[in-house]
């Protein structure tokens, strides 16, 4: 069996948001369309309790998109975005919400970021999201959404690495690009065994 996984398409993502991939509302129609012919469908939504390790505001003297050493490895700072409760934190109005039949939500720990659906940034701490595909018998799974390189790309190598059969749809994501990360995230999913489309 095989599921749509629809990566983090909310409004601080998209433009006008605070950490707006540019296009990032360009591909809600299409994601749209895959749902329909999708067999099952699975959103994720970023989902951080204001004051976020990962947010710049709680670093002194940090900007946005610098880095910081954390526990579990170098962590890029963010400005703050997808507050719980916020607007900023829900789904686009355009993205058709009906089919998704279970909404997985990551980064709700303060001092632990998370853009994989299946781990957190340690790497260990699961989100769930992997016994749930398992025991739907969901085998095989086709992501899209934002942002190619952080969130995407990393679901993407956790799940090839578990088993998964993973597919990322490129024309349905949009990357945030930080110094040529869009270009390595793609190198890794390769590596990783992801089929790139
Ligand atoms: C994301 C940065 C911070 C993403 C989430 O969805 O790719 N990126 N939080
Ligand atoms: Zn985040």
């Amino acid at each position: 069996m095989s599921a749509l996984i629809v990566i983090d398409v909310q409004n601080d993502f998209c433009p006008g948001g605070a950490l707006a991939v540019p296009e990032g509302d360009l591909i809600i129609p299409g994601i749209n369309a895959a749902m329909d012919a999708s067999e099952a469908v699975i959103f994720t939504q970023d989902w951080h309790p204001a004051h976020h390790s990962s947010f710049a505001s709680q670093h002194n003297g940090k900007s946005p998109y610098e880095t910081v050493e954390m526990p579990y490895g170098t962590q890029v700072l963010w400005p703050d975005h997808c507050v719980s409760g916020t607007k900023g934190a829900a789904f686009h109005t355009d993205l058709n919400t009906t089919r998704a039949e279970m909404v997985i939500r990551k980064g709700f720990r303060r001092d632990i970021d998370s853009y994989s659906a299946f781990f957190e940034n340690d790497h260990r701490t699961p989100t769930g999201l992997e016994g749930y595909l398992r025991t739907r018998g969901i085998t095989d799974l086709t992501l899209v959404g934002l942002a190619t390189d952080f969130c995407v790309a990393y679901s993407a190598i956790d799940a090839a690495k578990l088993g998964f059969s993973v597919t990322v749809q490129l024309d349905l994501c949009r990357a945030i690009d930080l110094e040529g990360s869009l270009e390595a995230a793609k190198t890794q999913m390769a590596d990783a065994g992801v089929r790139l489309v």
